[in-house]
């Protein structure tokens, strides 16, 4: 019988107690419930997040009582209070856009430094199925829509917020054979898409053996592309959500730099545990504090509220570099 390799067993352990104190959730959690939204909704979760104006800015999906999803803007000056909500559907599914029949969901937002303005990539629900769709905007208030980037079905999608070698870069995760991996593509102009890969696979027996996808925007840190995925196990009860992370070279992002073993939090409080959909922690949108280096990463609860997350963004690549490459 093989010795049992004592020292991988230490360094696993030395990660796993490690990751435990990475990601606090903010005491004051959930940061929004449907109760408290100025309008009926069945559930808000899974927002895209950005920096507008020195502001913190959520575009929350919000669930309304026909089971269709629209974005909702909210903004805070530090992030985590005092959150002003538009009182109407900041971007809703428009009878000319086809593809948005069923709703829209899940964004994520990067600033476009080449173009002046923000793209969101969200998912836009057709009845062929799931479709990465891109709007840009400069205010958040009116919006160019672009329609479809990539086939159906497709999603959990970002852009980098910048090009590489003259080419975007978009990160999502198609369905192909049944299997879900995060897949990258690139294109010179936002509309032709090509050199499609896959980026980061499923491991499976692993907790992100059925399904991953990407969690919030890719965030640039000297150290590579910080990705915070979503993985997801199939259990007997059901599916578990949880979260892992990554790290992208930053002139080539198909290269992986590393690849968190264990996931860095997963549905533990009851609002993660409970709710439309049980067991589901998934982040959308991250703000790095550059003066504290807090990174808040926001998230949907079990489809049913939004919640924060906060870690220290040198921990986290500390964290990174001890995983395996
Ligand atoms: C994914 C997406 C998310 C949802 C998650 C958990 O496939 O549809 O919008 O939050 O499942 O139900």
């Amino acid at each position: 019988m093989a010795e049992p390799n004592r020292q991988d067993w230490t360094d696993t352990l030395a990660n796993q107690s490690r990751v435990q104190s990475l990601f606090s959730r903010y005491e004051k959690n959930p940061i929004f419930t449907p109760e408290q939204w100025p309008y009926p909704t069945s559930s808000v979760f899974n927002p895209g997040a950005a920096e507008v104006n020195g502001e913190t800015l959520l575009l929350v999906r919000v669930e309304d009582l026909r089971g269709f999803s629209h974005l909702t803007a909210a903004r805070s000056k530090d992030g985590k209070t005092d959150w002003r909500i538009d009182p109407q559907p900041t971007l809703i599914s428009e009878r000319e856009h086809q593809e948005e029949q069923w709703g829209l969901e899940d964004p994520r937002i990067v600033w476009l430094e080449d173009r002046q303005e923000y793209a969101i990539t969200y998912v836009s629900f057709s009845p062929g199925g799931p479709l990465v769709t891109l709007a840009t905007t400069k205010d958040f208030r009116t919006f160019e829509k672009y329609g479809p980037l990539v086939p159906p079905e497709d999603k959990d999608a970002s852009l980098f917020p910048r090009c590489f070698q003259g080419r975007y870069g978009l990160i999502h995760r198609p369905i192909i054979r049944g299997e879900a991996h995060i897949w990258i593509s690139f294109s010179p102009d936002l509309k032709h898409w090509g050199d499609h890969r896959v980026l980061l696979p499923t491991r499976p027996g692993w907790w992100d053996g059925r399904r991953v996808g990407l969690g919030t925007q890719p965030i640039e840190t000297p150290e590579g592309w910080l990705i915070i995925y979503h993985g997801v196990r199939a259990t007997g009860s059901g599916s578990i959500y949880r979260v892992g992370l990554a790290l992208l070279d930053l002139e080539e992002p198909c290269k992986i730099i590393r690849r968190s073993d264990e996931w860095v939090f997963g549905p533990q409080a009851p609002y993660e545990r409970v709710g439309d959909v049980d067991d589901v922690v998934f982040p959308t949108g991250a703000v790095l504090d550059r003066k504290t280096n807090e990174l808040r990463v926001y998230y949907g609860a079990a489809d049913d509220l939004v919640a924060l997350v906060t870690a220290d963004m040198t921990e986290i690549l500390d964290y990174l570099k001890a995983c395996p490459g």
